[in-house]
């Protein structure tokens, strides 16, 4: 997969993207990322990329004419490929939204700054709008660094087949299960033992009802979407007659 991102701060991108699994991922040419100062696309001698809006009021507004410009040299003249912008007015991002996304062969991404984008690029080249969550950053750089973070480790290869994504919180539907490595014993807190006692098919089984313990107690809203079978949907009963979610 080729991903474009278009920034006024490429230097942001340094640290999260170069790092372990992404790092790996471009060594293997699974993912290529490309970063693209829209400031090189400005034609005044002072490289201005924003201005002040019209009908007055605070903040300053990104130009249309560097960033349409920067967007079709990036795209080139394939007008599939998704162009998506990253600002808190757009759909939010959920696994499932990188799923979709993952199946792409290219992707470009561009990271609104200031109070906004003019409307006029979104009516042009903006092809979808992602939000990381109902909060406000300074600018789209940390979601889209996000974004590739999570569509980069569905991409086939980039994790090793152990390491396969199918199982992670949500993808399932369900939060993980509890995680215990050596010692059995430390502070006086013991690794269940049924970890311990080579059982498989006992350990799938608990892993299991832990992961809807812990989804009731700390997302009983993901439960109404979870695939649960008829013995799981008991459990979730009783549970639900011991405790109350921690939230809500
Ligand atoms: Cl994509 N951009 C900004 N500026 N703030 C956000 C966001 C994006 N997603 C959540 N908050």
């Amino acid at each position: 997969m080729q991903i474009d991102i278009l920034t006024l701060f490429p230097s942001m991108f340094g640290g999260p993207l170069t790092e372990s699994i992404l790092k790996r991922a471009q060594e293997k040419r699974l993912l290529s990322l490309r970063l693209h100062d829209i400031r090189n696309y400005a034609t005044d001698k002072h490289r201005t990329t924003d201005d002040t809006p019209y009908g007055g009021g605070g903040g300053m507004v990104m130009m249309p004419g560097p960033l349409i410009d920067a967007v079709e040299a990036v795209r080139g003249p394939d007008r599939a490929v998704p162009v998506i912008l990253l600002t808190p007015q757009g759909r939010v991002f959920t696994q499932r939204v990188a799923q979709g996304l993952a199946q792409h062969s290219r992707l470009v991404l561009v990271c609104g700054r200031y109070e906004g984008v003019d409307e006029r690029v979104r009516q042009t080249v903006i092809t979808d709008e992602i939000s990381i969550g109902d909060y406000v950053l300074t600018g789209g750089e940390l979601a889209a660094m996000v974004l590739v973070d999570a569509v980069a480790r569905l991409i086939p290869g980039v994790l090793g087949a152990r390491w396969a994504a199918d199982e992670d919180s949500h993808a399932m539907g369900l939060l993980e299960y509890p995680h215990y490595t050596r010692p059995p014993e430390i502070r006086g807190l013991r690794v269940p033992d049924v970890l311990l006692e080579g059982d498989h098919a006992a350990v799938e089984r608990w892993r299991r009802w832990e992961a809807i313990r812990r989804t009731w107690r700390r997302r009983p809203d993901l439960l109404l979407s979870a695939e649960l079978s008829a013995a799981e949907q008991w459990f979730l009963a009783d549970l639900a007659e011991q405790d109350a979610p921690m939230l809500l």
